[in-house]
Parts: structure tokens; sequence; C-alpha cells
């Protein structure tokens, strides 16, 4: 068994919840923030059997888009410490990011 820890855009978090239970995976949703951004993202837990560990990596992948979003970064005003002014750069985020971790045992009490 693997467990898929999935960190998703918000954006797309609903659908894919949506198609992975109509595909009767099971899903636990945590709300979460990147570090870089400081934004909310959604992280899901999808515990499954190896012989449908493909088909739940295909719907993540059908259902996460990438997307641009503009961060405000901040910089060091250069020789004036201590002061920092914030300017916009532009970063890819997603499809998805995910870790896949092989699972000990599964219980269910
Ligand atoms: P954030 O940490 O908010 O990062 C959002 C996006 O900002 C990243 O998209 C990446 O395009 C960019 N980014 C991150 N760190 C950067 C840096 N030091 N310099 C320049 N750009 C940077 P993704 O790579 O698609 O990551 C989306 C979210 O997935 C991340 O949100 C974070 O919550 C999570 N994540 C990504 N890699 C991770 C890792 N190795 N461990 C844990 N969580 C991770």
């Amino acid at each position: 068994m693997k467990l898929i820890v999935a960190i998703v855009q918000d954006e797309d978090a609903s659908r894919l919840i949506s198609e992975l239970m109509s595909e009767n995976f099971g899903v636990t949703k945590l709300a979460t923030t990147g570090g870089f951004l400081r934004a909310g993202n959604t992280t899901l837990l999808v515990g499954v059997e190896d012989d449908r560990f493909t088909a739940a990596m295909e719907i993540i992948e059908k259902v996460c888009k990438s997307r641009k979003q503009i961060a405000a970064s901040p910089v060091s005003m250069v020789g004036v410490p201590g002061a920092y002014t914030p300017y916009p750069i532009e970063v890819v985020v997603g499809g998805a990011t995910i870790f896949v971790l092989t699972v000990d045992q599964f219980i269910k009490l």
C-alpha cells in the first residue's frame, strides 16, 4: 500500500476530491500554507492499494493545473540597513507537489 501526499492549489482541490471519491479512493483534506508564498494550499492524503496507485496518480495529473502567481518578494535596499522594499516576482505553482510513501501498516480500529 502507498500513501500519496499531494500538495495542490485550492482552486483544484474540490474537483480533485470529487474525482478521487467517485473512483472510491479514500481522501483526507488538510488546509495548509506554502512556505514561500505564505498562501493557502491544500494537502490531500490518499491511501491506495499498489494496484490502484497509477489510477490515482492519473486523476491527480488530469485535474491539477499549473498556474502563474505574482508574489511579493522582500529585498534589502542597498545601503539602507534594515530597510526592505517588496518587488513582484512571478512563480509557476503546481500542478501538484507529490510525495509517495510506502505504508508499513494500515489499521482501522
Ligand atoms: P510555496 O512554498 O508557497 O511555493 C509556491 C511556489 O513558489 C512553488 O511552486 C515554486 O514555483 C515557487 N518557489 C518555492 N520556493 C521558492 C524559492 N525558494 N525561490 C523561488 N521560487 C520558489 P511549487 O514548486 O509547485 O510548490 C507548491 C507548494 O508545494 C509550495 O508552496 C509548498 O507548499 C509545497 N512544496 C513544494 N516543494 C516542497 C517540498 N520539497 N517539501 C514540502 N512542501 C513543498
